[in-house]
């Protein structure tokens, strides 16, 4: 078994200066990346068990049910990468089918990434895993030196792309292009556009845990940056909005009150919104039409129950 973690230090300094800069912003806004510190990522594991959140059920059984077809059309590969594995179950079928040597695994949530890819790498003894803690929208580029030379896939599941608005979108998959090379792809998976009522529920689970999920970051921001928020003031508010096209998730505040972060005095009126994450929906064509500008071109999409997976290189 051949296992190695980097840690790429960042932190700290720079979830100071984004909260700092994104609270000075109107409306006020932190970058949805800071959710993932260890509770954070216990709570989206859980979101992901909810009855209303099918995001990540639906995915995994179109991974089960055209793994077979989804495999032949990747073809032999020598490393897959996964940008935000997390607790690296997604990409477990697909060492299953593809048989890679290698594994590159990255994750902003450092020390649960180290334990779920040793982990993995137990029971893929022939498998060489790299676990890279990092920030990859910051420091994605870093990730080349420990590439192994051949053919890569880039495994992008979850909807994670949803973070992003088109624009940025566009630019992370230019950047993915260029690290997986010209023989490269990307398996990308992501969330359908459908009943508004649907993706309403899925972000304001009945059991509350999407709400904890969204608060816990005042929590964090309260741990980490000695910030005194009070999250009883402020409410988890998530909603669809068709315009854009995207689950808009907000804390707005309850009262009207100051918040201390950092040395620094956050003046929050009432009703005042504190904007926490974008989860943009699409249409198919509307990812190869992205991922085309980022000279990505389309060669196999699976499509079930509001979920999609397309194959690009
Ligand atoms: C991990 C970004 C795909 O947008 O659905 C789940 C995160 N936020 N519930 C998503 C999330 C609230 C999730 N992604």
């Amino acid at each position: 078994m051949s296992f190695s973690f980097i840690n790429f230090p960042a932190d700290r300094d720079d979830l100071r200066a984004d909260v700092l800069t994104g609270l000075a912003l109107s409306p006020k806004s932190i970058p949805p990346k800071y959710f993932y510190d260890e509770q954070g990522c216990r709570l989206f594991e859980s979101i992901c068990a909810q009855p209303e959140y099918a995001l990540t059920r639906t995915e995994h059984t179109l991974m089960r049910d055209w793994l077979g077809d989804i495999a032949a059309a990747i073809g032999p590969v020598d490393c897959i990468i996964e940008p935000g594995a997390g607790d690296c179950a997604k990409v477990r079928r697909l060492l299953d089918a593809l048989r890679p040597a290698h594994l590159v695994v990255m994750d902003i949530a450092g020390a649960p990434l180290d334990a779920a890819a040793e982990a993995l790498s137990r029971n893929y003894p022939d498998l060489a895993v790299t676990a890279l803690g990092m920030d990859f929208i910051h420091d994605l580029e870093a990730a080349a030196a420990h590439l192994p030379a051949g053919r890569c896939l880039l495994y992008y599941p979850g909807s994670s792309i949803g973070n992003f608005p088109p624009d940025a979108a566009a630019a992370l998959l230019t950047r993915f292009r260029r690290l997986a090379g010209p023989e490269g792809q990307l398996l990308i998976g992501f969330d359908l556009k459908k009943d508004p009522l649907l993706l309403h529920a899925a972000y304001n689970d009945a059991a509350g845990v999407t709400a904890a999920f969204n608060l816990n970051l005042l929590a964090r921001l309260n741990r980490e940056l000695g910030a005194n928020f009070e999250p009883s003031r402020f409410r988890h508010y998530a909603f669809y909005n068709p315009v854009a096209g995207r689950i808009e998730m907000h804390l707005v505040s309850l009262a009207e009150q100051d918040v201390n972060i950092a040395g620094q005095r956050f003046h929050f009126a009432l009703g005042e919104t504190l904007h926490t994450e974008h989860s943009f929906k699409f249409r198919r064509d509307e990812v190869s039409a992205i991922a085309q500008t980022a000279g990505w071109p389309l060669k196999a999409e699976w499509e079930q129950d509001g979920f999609a997976v397309q194959l690009y290189g």
